[in-house]
C-alpha cells in the first residue's frame, strides 16, 4: 500500500504503511519505469498540496466505501461482516488516479476559472468519479437524500452497484457526466466533440492504458487535427497508465519510454510525465503538469485568438503512470494486489466471511484517516469543502455535461426551397440526396455554430455536396496548391472528415451531448464499423428518459445511410449489407428511429421531422444515384406523417362506390424496392387487367409494428384495414427480409406476408442483376404474385413463363453488354397519377 504518512492507532494495516515503489521494473524493462530523472516539482505549497492530498484521500475512502459499505460509513464502529455488501462489485483499480486527476484539476479550475469537464476513458472506475462529485456537492444537489452527512453517505455507499440503483460505471446517473466509459475507445473522440465550438471550454480526458489499445481510441489521437485554437475548445488528455488492463499488462505501459514520447508525440502531442508512486513526490509532480498543461493551452489559444491565425499547435497531454489500485491494499496473501492488475476489480474479494480480509479492509480505509476528512456529521471538513470550484465550475455540476440545458432549438430552412419537381409521379429522375445537401447548407446559416456534418470522406459522394457552397471540411494540416482547387478544405469548416467511423460517430456524440446538433453520413455496408457505438448511444438516452430524468433532452443522433445496396454496380459484395437496420430493431422504439425514403422529397420530409426529434437516434437510408421521383414535397410530407402510404395512384383496388377489396397488397420500401414494385404492377395490370393490386409504400420502418413497441407503430385496426386481414402481401424490401417478419409477426396478415429483400446473393452486378439474383426485380415479383394468389395459377401460366424468359434474356443483356437496357434504364410509370 504506497499510503500516506501517518496512520490510524492500532490499524491493522499499519505495518504496510509507507511502502512505496510496489512497481518493481522486471529486469528487461528497466529503461521503461520508473525514470531515473527526479519528478518535476510545481510551484503550489506544500500546504496546499497536503490539502489536495486529503481531499483525494477523502475521494478514495468514498470509493472503497462504495465498493464494500451498507453501513458504518464512517467506521464509527469496528467494522462487522454486516457492514459489508452481499456482492461486491464494483473497479477499485481504476478509481484512485482518476480522482487523483480531478483532486489536481480543481485547484486549476478554482485558480484560473476554469471552464472544464471531466470525462472518464475507464467509466467502469465510477467510483473515482462518484467520489469527487459528491465531494464537490453536486451529487446531493441531484440526489437530495445522498446527501453530504452520514446518513446521506451511507445512502450514497449502498446505492452503488446495488440492484435497483446505479450501475458501477459512469451512467448517465452520474452529474458531470457525458460518457459512460462502459465499451472503451471513444473518450478523446467525446471530448473533442464537447470542445467544438466552446472556445473557453478544457476537455480533460481520463484514457485507460488498456483502452488506447482500442482501434477506435488509437485512432483518435488525430483529434488534434480537427480542433481550432480560435473558436473551438482544448482538449487534455491523461493517459493513464496504470499498467494493466483486467488480466494483463497494457502495451503502453511496457513499451519504452521513449517509444511512448515518441508516439505520442507523432500523433502531434507533447506529452508531459508525472511517473510514481509516492504521493507527496506524485502531488508536486502532477501539480507541476498540470499547470504547464494549462498554460500552454491558454497561451495557444490567446496566441490564435491574439493573431487571428489558426495552426495546429503541439497541444499537451499528460501521461500519469502511477500503480493500479494505488494506496490499495499491497498483497492478499501472497498474490500481489496492488500496481498489479488484481487490483482491477474488487481487491480483497471477500471480507463479509475472512475475518483476515475484514481486517485488512478496515486498515485499508483508516489508511485515509477518514476522521481527519470528515466532520461529526460526516460531512466534508470546509476546509476540504473549499478545494471544490463553486456551483457550475464544479465539474459534477458544469452544464456542458447536461448540454441539453444549453440547447437552442435547431433551425431549419423551408425544405420548399430544394423540393424537386413531380409533374407525375414515377417519371422524373433526380438524385436523391443532393436537395438534402442543400438543406444542409443552409442550415449552416441558421446555426453558424451549433451544427456540424461528419463523414468518413465521403460527403460528395453521398452527394451532399452543396453544403460546401457555405461551408468546407476543418483541416488544421499543411496546406498545398493544389488543395485549393477542389479539396473544399478550411482552417473553419463545419464539416468533419476523417476517415474513422469512430472518431466521427464520437465527435457527433460529444457535440449533441453538450447541447448541439450533428449529422453523420456513412457508406451503408461500412455503418456497421459504428454499430456498437450506436447501440451505446441508443442505450445512454434510454437510461437518460427513465433514469436521468433531470438530464435535458439531447439534439437527435442522425445517421444518413448512403450509397446503399442495390447500387454498389462496381464496388460489388463487400458493399452490399443493409443489415445496420436489423439492429435498430433490437432497441427500444422510445429512442430509435428508421426511414426509408423512396424519393428526394421524401427524404427531406423524412429530414424536417427526423432533425427537430430530440433524445432519439434517427437512421435514414437513401440512396445517393439518381432515382424515379414519385411524390411533390406536400404529398411527401403528408406520407411521412402517415408513415405508411397507399399509393392510391399505383393501384387499382379502389372500387369507389363497391368495397375496396384488392386481391393482392404489393409493399415496398426503399428506393430500388419501390421502383421494382412499382414496375412489377404496372406488368400485372397491364397483363391480368382483372386483379385487383393495392400499392403500399412504407417510410417509417417502425409503422410495421405494434405501437406498444414504437410511437411509429400503426394500430392494428389501421394495419388491417391497409394490409388486409387475408389477402397475400408481397413485400419488397430494402434490407434484410426477416426484419420485415420480425416487425409484423403479430398483425392478424402476417401468415401472408411474403417478403423479398437483400439475401447475400451480389457481386460485380448491374442494378437489375443484383435486383433479379435476389428476387425483389419486377419479373421475380410478378412471379411472386401469381404463385400467391389462389386464383392465379395457371390461369396466368403464360405470364409467368414470359417472367421467366424476360429475367434470363435481361440477365444475358447484362453479360453481353455490361449494363441494364435501355428498356430497364430508361424505364418510366406510365399509368399516370390515378
Ligand atoms: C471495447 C471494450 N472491450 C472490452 C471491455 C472489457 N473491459 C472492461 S475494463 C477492461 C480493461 C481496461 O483497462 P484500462 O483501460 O487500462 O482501464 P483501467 O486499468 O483504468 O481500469 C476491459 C478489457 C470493454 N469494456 N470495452
Amino acid at each position: 500500500m504506497s499510503t500516506h504518512p501517518s496512520t490510524p492507532p492500532g490499524s491493522p494495516g499499519s505495518s504496510k504503511v509507507g511502502v512505496v515503489g510496489v512497481l518493481s521494473p522486471p529486469t528487461a524493462m528497466t529503461s521503461t519505469f520508473p525514470r531515473s530523472e527526479p519528478l518535476p516539482a510545481s510551484q503550489s505549497s506544500p500546504q496546499e498540496l497536503e490539502l489536495i492530498d486529503a481531499w483525494w484521500r477523502a475521494a478514495n475512502y468514498l470509493a472503497v466505501g462504495m465498493i464494500y459499505l451498507v453501513d458504518n460509513p464512517l467506521l464509527r464502529e469496528p467494522l462487522q461482516p454486516d457492514h459489508i455488501k452481499n456482492r461486491l462489485l464494483g473497479h477499485w483499480g481504476s478509481s484512485p488516479g482518476q480522482a487523483f486527476i480531478w483532486a489536481h484539476a480543481n485547484r486549476l479550475i478554482r485558480q484560473r476559472d476554469l471552464d472544464m469537464i471531466y470525462l472518464s476513458g475507464p467509466g467502469h472506475g465510477a467510483p473515482g468519479v462518484l467520489a469527487p462529485t459528491y465531494l464537490d456537492g453536486s451529487y446531493s444537489e441531484v440526489y437530495p437524500d445522498k446527501g453530504r452527512d452520514e446518513a446521506g453517505m451511507r445512502r450514497f455507499f449502498k446505492q452503488f452497484s446495488f440492484p435497483g440503483h446505479i450501475g458501477s460505471h459512469c451512467t448517465p446517473e452520474t452529474p458531470g457526466s457525458i460518457h459512460e466509459g462502459g465499451e472503451l475507445g471513444y473518450v478523446l473522440s467525446h471530448a473533442c466533440g464537447a470542445a467544438f465550438d466552446n472556445p473557453n471550454m478544457i476537455a480533460l480526458a481520463c484514457i485507460g492504458d488498456g483502452e488506447a489499445e482500442t482501434g477506435p481510441l488509437a485512432t483518435s489521437w488525430h483529434i488534434n487535427k480537427f480542433l481550432n485554437p480560435i473558436h473551438d475548445g482544448a482538449v487534455l488528455p491523461v493517459l493513464h497508465l496504470n499498467g494493466y488492463k483486467i488480466a494483463n499488462p497494457t502495451l503502453l505501459a511496457r513499451i519504452p519510454h521513449h517509444e511512448l514520447e515518441s508516439l505520442m508525440r507523432g500523433y502531434g502531442w507533447e506529452p508531459l510525465f508525472v511517473e510514481g508512486s509516492e504521493p507527496a513526490a506524485m502531488h508536486q509532480a502532477m501539480a507541476w503538469a498540470m499547470d504547464t498543461a494549462i498554460d500552454r493551452i491558454l497561451a495557444i489559444r490567446a496566441e490564435a485568438r491574439r493573431s487571428g491565425e489558426a495552426q495546429r499547435p503541439y497541444w499537451p497531454m499528460i501521461v500519469l503512470r502511477s500503480p493500479k489500485g494505488w494506496t490499495g491494499p499491497a498483497a492478499l496473501g501472497d498474490k500481489k494486489l496492488e500496481g498489479f492488475w488484481r487490483a482491477h476489480q474488487v481487491p480483497l474479494p471477500d471480507p463479509r466471511h475472512d475475518t483476515a480480509q475484514l481486517q485488512q479492509l478496515e486498515g485499508w480505509m483508516k489508511s485515509y484517516r477518514p476522521w481527519e476528512l470528515f466532520d461529526e456529521n460526516g460531512s466534508l471538513k470546509p476546509e476540504l469543502q473549499a478545494l471544490s470550484p463553486q456551483g457550475p465550475r464544479r465539474m459534477g455540476s458544469n452544464p456542458h455535461a447536461n448540454g441539453g440545458l444549453l440547447r437552442h432549438k435547431l433551425r431549419l430552412p423551408q425544405s420548399s426551397h430544394y423540393a424537386v419537381a413531380v409533374p407525375s409521379p414515377g417519371t422524373t429522375e433526380a438524385e436523391n440526396t443532393y436537395p438534402l445537401g442543400q438543406l444542409l447548407r443552409d442550415s449552416f446559416e441558421l446555426n453558424p455554430q451549433t451544427l456540424r456534418v461528419f463523414g468518413p470522406d465521403e460527403t460528395a459522394s453521398n452527394r451532399l455536396q452543396a453544403i460546401f457552397e457555405r461551408t468546407k471540411k476543418v483541416w488544421m494540416e499543411e496546406f498545398l496548391p493544389e488543395d485549393l482547387n477542389g479539396s473544399e478544405l478550411s482552417r473553419d469548416g463545419r464539416v468533419v472528415e476523417m476517415l474513422s467511423e469512430h472518431t466521427l460517430v464520437g465527435m457527433m456524440e460529444g457535440y449533441l451531448l453538450t447541447g448541439r446538433y450533428g449529422f453523420f453520413h456513412t457508406y451503408e455496408a461500412f455503418a456497421h464499423v459504428i454499430a456498437s457505438m450506436f447501440n451505446q448511444h441508443a442505450k445512454w438516452l434510454e437510461s437518460c428518459i427513465h433514469h436521468a430524468p433531470w438530464r435535458a433532452p439531447i439534439g437527435a443522433w442522425n445517421c444518413l445511410i448512403s450509397s446503399t445496396v442495390w447500387r454498389q454496380d462496381h464496388n460489388g459484395f463487400t458493399h452490399q449489407d443493409p443489415g445496420f437496420i436489423d439492429l435498430a430493431g433490437n432497441k427500444s422504439g422510445e429512442v430509435v428511429r428508421v426511414y426509408l425514403p423512396a424519393d428526394a422529397n421524401s427524404l427531406l420530409a423524412v429530414a424536417e421531422e427526423a432533425m427537430q426529434e430530440t433524445n432519439v437516434c434517427n437512421i435514414i437510408v437513401s440512396d445517393k444515384q439518381k432515382h424515379l421521383q414519385y411524390l411533390t414535397l406536400d404529398q411527401a410530407r403528408q406520407h411521412v406523417a402517415k408513415g405508411i402510404g397507399l399509393w392510391s395512384w399505383a393501384s387499382n383496388d379502389d372500387c369507389g362506390t363497391q368495397p375496396d377489396e384488392p386481391d393482392v397488397v404489393m409493399a415496398c420500401a426503399g428506393d430500388i424496392p419501390s421502383k421494382e414494385t412499382l414496375a412489377a404492377v404496372e406488368i400485372i395490370r397491364r397483363e391480368i387487367p382483372y386483379l385487383k393490386v393495392r400499392v403500399l409504400n412504407v417510410v417509417k420502418l417502425f409503422a410495421l409494428t405494434d405501437p406498444k413497441e414504437h410511437p411509429h407503430g400503426l394500430s392494428d385496426r389501421d394495419f388491417d384495414s391497409l394490409f388486409t386481414t387475408d389477402k397475400p402481401v408481397i413485400f419488397n424490401f430494402h434490407g434484410y427480409p426477416w426484419l420485415i417478419h420480425r416487425l409484423t409477426y403479430r398483425r392478424s396478415n402476417h401468415v401472408n406476408f411474403h417478403v423479398r429483400g437483400y439475401k447475400e446473393k451480389g457481386n460485380i452486378n448491374t442494378p437489375l442483376e443484383l435486383a433479379m439474383n435476389n428476387q425483389i426485380d419486377r419479373f421475380s415479383l410478378v412471379i411472386d404474385v401469381i404463385d400467391r394468389v389462389p386464383q392465379l395459377g395457371s390461369r396466368a401460366a403464360h405470364v409467368k413463363e414470359r417472367m421467366r424468359e424476360a429475367i434470363l434474356s435481361h440477365r444475358s443483356y447484362a453479360h453481353i453488354h455490361g449494363m441494364d437496357s435501355p428498356e430497364v434504364t430508361n424505364w418510366r410509370w406510365t399509368l399516370g397519377d390515378g
